[in-house]
């Protein structure tokens, strides 16, 4: 690269300045920020299945307009993201199109079934909890598009959270049963949780050359011991046992000390061999088709409004 431009870009990143869409920079940084924001924005997107599956389902009409509110602030979450990547030069159709093939990645979290309404109520705790953590630093990420999104994001997922675990004081209170699902639901999504936050610090190719460039503001494996140290007492208050024998308070360290995720699980799910991959992939695939039509008629409507405009 030509030296100014280099030199500006690493003083930029030193100083805690951001970096905007016209401004020069590394292809490897363009190239990772299209891979994590892509990502990032896929997972908004097929996360809407799951919760999605109970919108018919929810047990009063408060339940199901909370959760179709919430089902479709994804969808904007996906679309602010699919924008932030744009400004990279990237083009969202080709996004969904690497998506649909397989080509592209989306949260592991998201290949795991809801089997009861209580699991609606756990992606709220645990999921959107999860994703706070992970995302709040984000709101400091060298690139400003993907930065400014994290914010309005930010302020939505911490909703959520409240909305999940509001939910869950509620069955809490209600009958034996509905405490059952509840314990059976945090059971099944807390080591999946744990997972989210990406494989241990020493296995993760890409954090290093992400944190020097700012990009990520701290490792997955900090993040994920903020996580549990703040759904500790969480789970206390409602009453739930988190399914870690090995989960105790380290005095010594100030945090909690934690048992070992089931990595190779993370690597199946990863790779497309999870409990719900070929189904999400496959009804996002002919929701995309299906919506073709959508897309003919705004681009010949836009077309129709270009050429009035010209006249
Ligand atoms: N699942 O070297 P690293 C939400 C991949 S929250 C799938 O550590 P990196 C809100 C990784 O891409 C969920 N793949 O990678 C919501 C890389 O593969 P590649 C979305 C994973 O990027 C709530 C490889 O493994 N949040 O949607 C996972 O430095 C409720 C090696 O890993 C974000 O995307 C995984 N769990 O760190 C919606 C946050 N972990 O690309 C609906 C932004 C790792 O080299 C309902 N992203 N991989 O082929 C990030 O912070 C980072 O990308 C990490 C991974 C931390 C996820």
């Amino acid at each position: 690269p030509p030296e100014p431009l280099q030199e500006h870009f690493d003083a930029t990143i030193a100083h805690d300045r951001r970096i905007e869409p016209r401004d020069w920079m590394p292809d490897g940084y363009r190239k990772t920020l299209i891979r994590q924001i892509a990502q990032h924005a896929h997972s908004e997107i097929i996360g809407m299945q799951p919760e999605g599956e109970w919108i018919t389902r929810a047990p009063s009409l408060r339940r199901k307009a909370i959760l179709f509110a919430k089902v479709q602030d994804e969808a904007g979450h996906g679309l602010y993201l699919y924008s932030a990547a744009e400004t990279l030069g990237a083009d969202r159709a080709d996004l969904t199109e690497r998506l649909i093939e397989g080509r592209q990645k989306y949260s592991s979290i998201f290949n795991y079934p809801t089997l009861s309404f209580a699991d609606v109520g756990v992606i709220g705790w645990f999921v959107d909890g999860a994703a706070i953590c992970n995302q709040v630093p984000l709101c400091r990420s060298s690139y400003g598009p993907y930065a400014r999104a994290m914010v309005r994001i930010c302020k939505e997922e911490s909703f959520h959270q409240r909305q999940g675990y509001e939910l869950l004081m509620t069955m809490m209170r209600g009958t034996e049963a509905q405490r059952a699902m509840v314990q059976d639901a945090v059971d099944r999504w807390w080591w999946p949780s744990l997972m989210m936050f990406g494989p241990p610090d020493d296995a993760s190719p890409n954090s290093a050359r992400s944190m020097a460039w700012k990009i990520k503001r701290h490792s997955n494996d900090e993040l994920r011991q903020r996580f549990v140290d703040m759904t500790v007492p969480q789970a206390e208050k409602l009453g739930v046992t988190l399914p870690d024998p090995e989960l105790r308070r380290n005095e010594e360290r100030g945090h909690h000390d934690f048992g070992t995720p089931d990595w190779e699980e993370l690597t199946r799910v990863i790779k497309g061999d999870g409990p719900c991959n070929a189904q999400r992939i496959q009804r996002r695939r002919s929701a995309h088709e299906e919506g073709a039509w959508v897309r003919e008629a705004a681009t010949a409507h836009a077309a129709k409004q270009a050429a009035r405009a010209a006249k």
